[in-house]
């Protein structure tokens, strides 16, 4: 019995039956056409610079692919890219889930672009591999910014580790900068690391609150407050401009006990709602208020040096951690050295010396 030797496959073809032969002439062809029609980093680097939505977009997917071919063009790009980018002011805005950041960016984004500006927004978002990007998600909540012609709206690369997608948002924003974007916004959901992650890649950081019921210090982490340039209570609106006046006085009395930044800009607090688009002109005043007094200072250059050096050194440790744990002989050896901890035989230390001797020595 033929299957019997080879049972794994179900491709058995009987004897003297001929395959069929290969007819739509027309597909291959398409396809084949389709191959050479994938532009050379070259062409994509035109497209970006002359503010070609379609390569911007192209070069995006090489630089979120994981194809080692698709990595190397997506460099090329960026490098290409690069000289031109940087002109821009990049805005991080994050907040707990339901606290309107999509609607407030929809408005946002808006009122920026009738004031002339190519508005950017992107998302560092690890869990969104799982909600297929939540800015994808809810792009119903920014149906006007989507239309727009001098909006751009990318959802977050969906997610390996959070460095990957931190490393993937950080080469969009200087695609989307040698587009011609001029304003940045960049999303995350208040969740782990990811407000570091965007704290390091902006200029400006605008932490979303709701008012509460008075308590609205309660649970805020000190170290988000700490990042914060500005604090924007929204849904000041109806019933609700009482509560969140109240929440602004509360949030200023609570900032000005923190220490002076490096920056020297004291953070603001301000109410608006997202709906009746109040407050939300202000918003962008404070911000532009930062932007000249931090380039009077020296301090807004100095700050994207610094943040460079960090992707830099960022890079480095998660291609190595990458590397580390990929070696085969790191992998059939890990759970053993692991167990071996748990159960006393072996130091922590020991088995990490262990593990990293093998490493080495390959
Ligand atoms: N009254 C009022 N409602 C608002 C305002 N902004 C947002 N909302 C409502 O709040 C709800 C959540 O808004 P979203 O913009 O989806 O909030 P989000 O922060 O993006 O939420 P996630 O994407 O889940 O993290 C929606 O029903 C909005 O209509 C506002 O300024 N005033
Ligand atoms: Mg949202």
């Amino acid at each position: 019995m033929s299957s019997s030797k080879n049972p794994s496959s179900s491709l058995h073809e009987k004897a003297g039956i001929s395959p069929p032969e290969i007819t739509n002439v027309a597909a291959i062809n398409q396809i084949k056409k389709n191959r050479r029609q994938q532009p050379s980093s070259a062409e994509l680097i035109d497209g970006i610079l002359n503010g070609n939505i379609t390569s911007l977009s192209r070069a995006i997917t090489l630089v979120e692919s994981t194809n080692p071919e698709h990595t190397a063009k997506a460099n090329e790009v960026i490098n290409g890219c690069l000289p031109h980018a940087n002109k821009s002011i990049r805005i991080g805005i994050t907040g707990v889930p339901g606290v309107g950041k999509s609607t407030f960016i929809e408005a946002f984004g808006s009122f920026l672009t009738q004031l002339g500006k190519k508005v950017a927004v992107l998302a560092v978002d690890p869990s969104s591999s799982l909600s297929h990007g939540s800015i994808l998600g809810d792009k119903t909540r920014m149906e006007e910014l989507v239309k727009d012609e001098n909006a751009f709206i990318r959802p977050s690369a969906s997610g390996d580790t959070l460095g990957g997608v931190a490393r993937k948002t950080r080469e969009s924003i200087i695609l989307c900068e040698a587009a011609g974007f001029d304003t940045i916004i960049i999303e995350t959901v208040g969740v782990g690391q990811s407000e570091t992650a965007v704290h390091s890649m902006v200029d400006f950081f605008l932490l979303l609150k709701i008012s509460g019921a008075g308590d609205e210090l309660q649970g805020i982490k000190r170290g988000i407050m700490e990042m914060a340039d500005a604090i924007v209570i929204n849904k000041a609106d109806g019933d609700n401009i009482k509560k969140a006046n109240q929440a602004k006085l509360e949030f200023n009395r609570a900032l000005h006990l923190f220490p002076p930044k490096k920056s020297n800009w004291q953070p603001k607090v301000t109410t608006c709602s997202a709906i009746t688009k109040d407050g939300i002109s202000e918003i962008w005043d404070t911000i532009s208020q930062y932007f000249v007094q931090t380039n009077e200072s020296g301090f807004f250059p100095e700050k994207r040096k610094e943040q460079n050096q960090f992707w830099m050194m960022e890079t480095i440790n998660e291609q190595l951690k990458l590397n580390f744990y990929n070696q085969p002989e790191i992998i059939s050896q890990l759970e053993q050295n692991k167990k071996a901890v748990q159960n006393d035989e072996i130091s922590p230390f020991t088995a990490a010396q262990s593990l990293l001797s093998v490493y080495f020595k390959k």
